[in-house]
């Protein structure tokens, strides 16, 4: 059983102009594009300016965004790949979920080995996939509905920043957020996010979460400057989308590729920098912009952790580190995030959880 419902049809924000809609509804993309111009109008007139990130995933970005996953410098993928493979049967065994909820799901393909556990244990009932991308949401629902034909699959069309509370109450959930995405949330909002994630779980539920290492600066600057320029393409992108849907004139050729280690905010940050003094016309904004050569755009920050670093913004989100798997080249890391039980207040115990293990920090 499969379907995938589009939140922004319930008039919750729209997140995802540009790529091609789930059912096509042009009421969707209508609302899609009125967050699109809000989001642009704001980021380009602040300093410095910004764009945010999500609007990269237009089908033709999360294209490359499978591309980039496939570069040799781009250790995050397979790295996290081989962690799951290696302790998805042990996530499964804490949490003993019935449903699976992956945030950000894109292609879909992870997800198989928690699933496959989940079958194996006879477990699994339901799969949710949220992603701001409709066109692959689509592709991976039908596709995970006919691999697992007692499951029911939905997919939900939407924003993780702003459309959690659609999800319900948990109860034998697993929610995931891969591919290190946690860190394209600016680090101060992450607490914010975790509490919004915390309010999904009851206790026993899990929050399993892929995070990209602090490492030295060359190999995380060579993964977001891989030399076939596909990173380069992803972040021209963007631009792209704002032509099209904002009938904007940015010239592609006219923006350098600029991604960089910030080792003070342990963060990558990549920037579009103008190559030539320019005017930007926007007119489905009624805005001009003026660019001086050199002048930047930020486009996207991807916050690198270490344990102790994330541990320090689970403080008051409600979520303990119950579990933290790395590689033996400390790349990358898996950390499952479980509800704190307060001592105090058993109020949100599941029927059966007033006993629930502690868990141990591995
Ligand atoms: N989970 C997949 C894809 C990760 S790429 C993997 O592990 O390979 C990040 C995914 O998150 C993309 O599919 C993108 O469309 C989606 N995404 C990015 N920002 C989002 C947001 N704010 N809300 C929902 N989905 C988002
Ligand atoms: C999806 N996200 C975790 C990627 C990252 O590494 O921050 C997006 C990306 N940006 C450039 N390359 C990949």
């Amino acid at each position: 059983m499969a379907d995938v419902t589009s939140w922004r049809e319930a008039g919750s924000a729209a997140p995802a102009p540009g790529a091609s809609g789930a059912s096509g509804a042009s009421g969707a993309s209508d609302a899609g594009a009125r967050a699109l111009a809000r989001d642009v109008r704001a980021g380009l007139q602040s300093t410095p300016r910004t764009l945010p990130c999500k609007y990269f995933y237009d089908d033709h970005g999360s294209r490359l965004f499978e591309r980039i996953t496939r570069q040799p410098e781009y250790y995050q993928t397979r790295t996290e790949q081989a962690l799951l493979e290696e302790h998805a049967g042990e996530v499964i065994e804490r949490v003993a979920p019935r449903e699976l909820v992956e945030l950000g799901s894109g292609v879909g393909r992870k997800v198989r080995l928690l699933l496959d556990a989940m079958r194996a244990r006879g477990l699994l009932r339901r799969c949710l996939l949220l992603d701001i991308n409709a066109l692959y949401l689509r592709r991976s629902v039908a596709q995970l509905a006919a691999e697992y034909p007692g499951a029911e699959v939905r997919g939900l069309h939407g924003d993780f920043q702003a459309d959690l509370q659609r999800l319900g109450p948990g109860g034998g959930r697993l929610v995931l957020l891969l591919a290190g995405t946690l860190g394209n949330i600016v680090p101060r909002r992450l607490p914010e996010f975790l509490s919004q994630v915390r309010a999904l779980l009851v206790p026993g539920d899990g929050f399993l979460v892929g995070v990209d290492l602090v490492k030295d600066r060359a190999r995380l600057e060579a993964a977001y400057n891989d030399r076939a320029g596909v990173t380069a393409e992803f972040n021209r992108n963007i631009l792209a989308v704002l032509n099209r849907e904002l009938r904007a004139d940015f010239d592609l050729g006219a923006w350098e590729h600029v991604a960089f280690y910030d080792e003070d905010e342990a963060w990558i940050e990549m920037r579009l920098r103008s190559a030539a003094d320019q005017r930007v016309t926007l007119p489905a904004l009624g805005l001009a912009c003026d660019f001086r050569r050199g002048d930047e755009i930020r486009t996207e920050i991807s916050a690198k952790y270490t344990r102790a670093s994330l541990e320090a913004r689970l403080a008051g989100s409600g979520l303990r580190l119950s579990r933290w798997w790395t590689d033996a080249g400390q790349r990358f890391a898996l950390a499952l995030l479980q509800p704190d039980v307060a001592p105090h207040d058993g109020s949100d115990l599941p029927p059966g959880a007033a006993g629930f293990p502690s868990g141990s920090n591995g």
